[in-house]
């Protein structure tokens, strides 16, 4: 799909074209002024971003504005992001890992599993990074392509550089979506890459689908990372992380890679059921996926005796926490140990539920081996598809 390699670009340049951005506002006629006032500075920061990228990178200022004209600002999006009213629902990890592990997912781990076990042994020895993870990832994400999203990329990106909802962290956010929105028109173009790039084709591709945050493909990577880590890995000289399975595996375990996965180390160790409750571990759980402690400071804690050969007394660790609600309405939280893999997990996405859910379910598919399910009389629960998170990594 999209990837550039170096940002070459043979556009055309039109540097000192006259800025002009308003025309092309559709206003309603009902609008308040208040209203058109935020629309009006919404389309202007755009058009100035533009202006900005058609300089630095040497674009026609008039392709890229024709390419963004008709951009629509992405309410529902905006909400998905900073939901508004009632304060966030309490963390549940029994009902978000039994949403991970229906029925339609694993079936569909399978089947994908039995299709593809070779190239991704392949990969396994040629990266280090499991089987297991990837076919994990790939089901959480999309179920394998099932529901890569329904939003235009381009304008959910464009909603989110400039018009981020008010939110504590709203500039550096905003800061952060300018920078996908500029890699994704890079990444556009490149696939587009012809001697004369014209509006209409850039704007296919700046309109593909994906999530409420821009994510895209069976991976769902946000631009910034398809830029960085896609890779082909069916051999065919294309990337197309939304067509091709092979892409989408060989591009996720570079990504896993670069973020500093450690082949041949565990992904998190339990501990002790006695030692669940412990107040020590309690205290050291601080919710950031950052690991501040060691393995042999953990043990000086008692909070854990050994680990597997390969890791040291200096290993970098962190406690998980995985909250639940119990039956009757309290609180029961799951503690284990994070590793260094475990963090390179959480550059796909910071949640802690998230890195778990990839982990046990990659590992559910592949225990249950190459079997149809039909083979298997376990019935789950009722299916859904929702993977239960509503960010997602950048
Ligand atoms: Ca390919």
């Amino acid at each position: 799909m999209l990837f550039l390699r170096k940002p070459f670009l043979t556009i055309f340049v039109s540097l000192l074209i006259a800025v002009s951005s308003s025309g092309h506002a559709q206003i309603n006629g009902t609008t308040s002024s208040a209203s058109e006032n935020t629309r009006n500075s919404k389309e202007q920061a755009l058009d100035s971003f533009l202006i900005e990228l058609s300089m630095r990178d040497n674009l026609s200022i008039e392709i890229l504005r024709e390419a963004f004209r008709d951009v629509k600002w992405q309410t529902v999006a905006r909400q998905y992001m900073v939901p508004s009213g009632n304060a966030p629902p309490r963390k549940n990890w029994t009902t978000y890992r039994a949403n991970v592990m229906n029925a339609i997912r694993l079936d569909a781990g399978k089947k994908f599993l039995q299709e593809h076990h070779q190239f991704l042994d392949q990969l396994e020895k040629e990266s280090g990074v499991p089987s297991a993870l990837i076919v994990g990832i790939l089901g959480v994400e999309t179920v394998y392509g099932r529901n890569m999203g329904n939003f235009p990329v381009r304008d959910v990106l464009a909603t989110f550089a400039f018009d981020y909802p008010p939110s504590p962290n709203q500039a550096s956010r905003s800061a952060m979506f300018k920078e996908q929105l500029s890699d994704h028109i890079l990444n556009c173009i490149a696939t587009v890459n012809k001697s004369s790039v014209d509006a209409s084709q850039l704007k296919i591709c700046l309109m593909q689908e994906g999530s409420f945050a821009g994510a895209m493909g069976m991976p769902q990577f946000m631009p910034t990372s398809i830029r960085k880590y896609a890779q082909d890995g069916d051999g065919n000289g294309q990337i197309d992380l939304r067509k091709s399975p092979q892409d989408a595996m060989q591009s996720i375990a570079r990504f896993l890679i670069g973020h500093g996965w450690k082949s041949g180390e565990p992904i998190y160790l339990p501990i002790a059921t006695d030692l669940q409750n412990s107040p020590i571990v309690k205290d050291l759980a601080d919710g950031d996926p950052i690991p501040k402690r060691t393995l042999g400071e953990l043990r000086s804690k008692g909070v854990i005796s050994k680990w597997p050969v390969g890791l040291t007394e200096q290993s970098p660790a962190l406690i998980v926490d995985l909250p639940s609600i119990t039956k009757n309405g309290g609180d029961a939280v799951e503690y284990l140990v994070g590793l260094s893999n475990f963090e390179v997990i959480t550059q796909y996405n910071r949640s802690f539920f998230y890195a778990m859910s990839v982990t046990e379910f990659g590992q559910a598919v592949i225990q249950n081996g190459y079997q149809l399910p039909s083979k298997n009389t376990k019935q789950e629960k009722p299916p859904s598809t929702s993977n239960g998170r509503r960010d997602r990594k950048q």
